[in-house]
């Protein structure tokens, strides 16, 4: 089996994260206001990618504390943090030398959020992994998915894999310290052999990180339900649910339907009954803060672990 199952099995209580230039939109691009699934909000608006980028230009999350960050999770009981490095709208959130789409040379913050992050985990005992898209970039002309800037027939899927997409997903598992997981989403563009390949080239990087089923070709080391998905019955193996707070896994101003600390631990209870964790997922804003219901109704979640749960 692999080395890193044990601790996931025994998680139980994961904590995802959005956070990316969409979070600074908050639901709005340009005069329309859209709910649910904000970090598809270039897609949904069809922004073209030359402008949609002008964003990283005030992306400024001065309020961004790491420590914070990774207290409250570990009041929360959070044992695992799965953070967005690049979602679809192919901003990079750390430091990375392949583009200059990035936090550090596109935005005015010039920090690297993610260094920061990674090392306050690891002091409060969480374990950390990345969230990467690894197909859909909807910056990139060769990326996945963005066919009303660039033409799907013309795109070349295996430059992007070859100059983005592998020597990104390198960075972060060469300079982050031990990651607990790669969350890949939405495969594509790679047969059966290349997605082996891929694979096996970051595996040299890390044995002990575990990949998630979203990299495709049934090659992950543990299943991914749908999003919001949880199954019916127990099933046996390493698996995770997700779902988010409110409707939304990228932050959107207007959306304040927040599950209760009841809802959460109703939540957390029907998944572990059934053999898994669940990854709850918060949207911090454009500068750096969790909604103030998250933050609340975590930690309240989190005083009810402590009383009735098992470790
Ligand atoms: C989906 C993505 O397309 C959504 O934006 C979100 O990240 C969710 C967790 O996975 O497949």
């Amino acid at each position: 089996a692999h080395p890193g199952l044990k601790w996931f099995q025994e998680a139980k209580f994961g904590l995802f994260i959005h956070w990316g230039l969409y979070s600074k939109l908050a639901g709005r691009w340009n005069d329309s206001s859209y709910y649910g699934s904000g970090e598809w909000i270039m897609n949904r608006a069809k922004a073209p990618a030359a402008e949609y980028a002008r964003v990283a230009q005030t992306f400024n999350p001065v309020g961004f504390d790491a420590q914070e960050w990774a207290k409250t999770a570990k009041e929360a009981g959070i044992k695992y943090m799965v953070i967005t490095a690049k979602h679809h709208e192919g901003f990079s959130m750390f430091d990375s030398k392949v583009t200059d789409f990035d936090i550090m040379d596109a935005s005015p913050y010039k920090k690297d959020p993610m260094k920061a992050l990674s090392a306050a985990c690891r002091e409060q005992g969480i374990h950390f992994g990345f969230y990467y898209s690894q197909f859909l970039d909807w910056h990139e002309p060769n990326g996945g998915g963005n066919s009303w800037d660039f033409k799907n027939k013309e795109k070349d899927y295996q430059e992007y894999y070859r100059t983005k997409s592998i020597p990104q997903l390198k960075e972060l598992l060469t300079n982050y310290g031990p990651l607990g997981l790669v969350w890949f989403d939405m495969p594509g563009g790679l047969t059966t052999e290349q997605t082996k390949q891929m694979i096996d080239s970051l595996r040299l990087l890390q044995p002990n990180c575990l990949f998630s089923s979203r990299v495709g070709h049934d090659l992950g080391d543990y299943r991914d339900f749908g999003d919001s998905e949880l199954p019916p019955v127990p099933i046996a193996g390493a698996w995770e649910s997700i779902y988010t707070h409110n409707d939304s896994w990228g932050y959107i101003q207007h959306d304040l339907n927040f599950k209760s600390p009841s809802e959460i631990i109703r939540l957390l209870s029907n998944v572990a009954s059934k053999g898994g964790n669940l990854m709850l997922n918060v949207g911090p804003d454009g500068n750096g803060k969790w909604p103030v219901y998250s933050v609340v109704y975590l930690k309240a979640t989190g005083k009810w672990l402590q009383v009735y749960g098992e470790s």
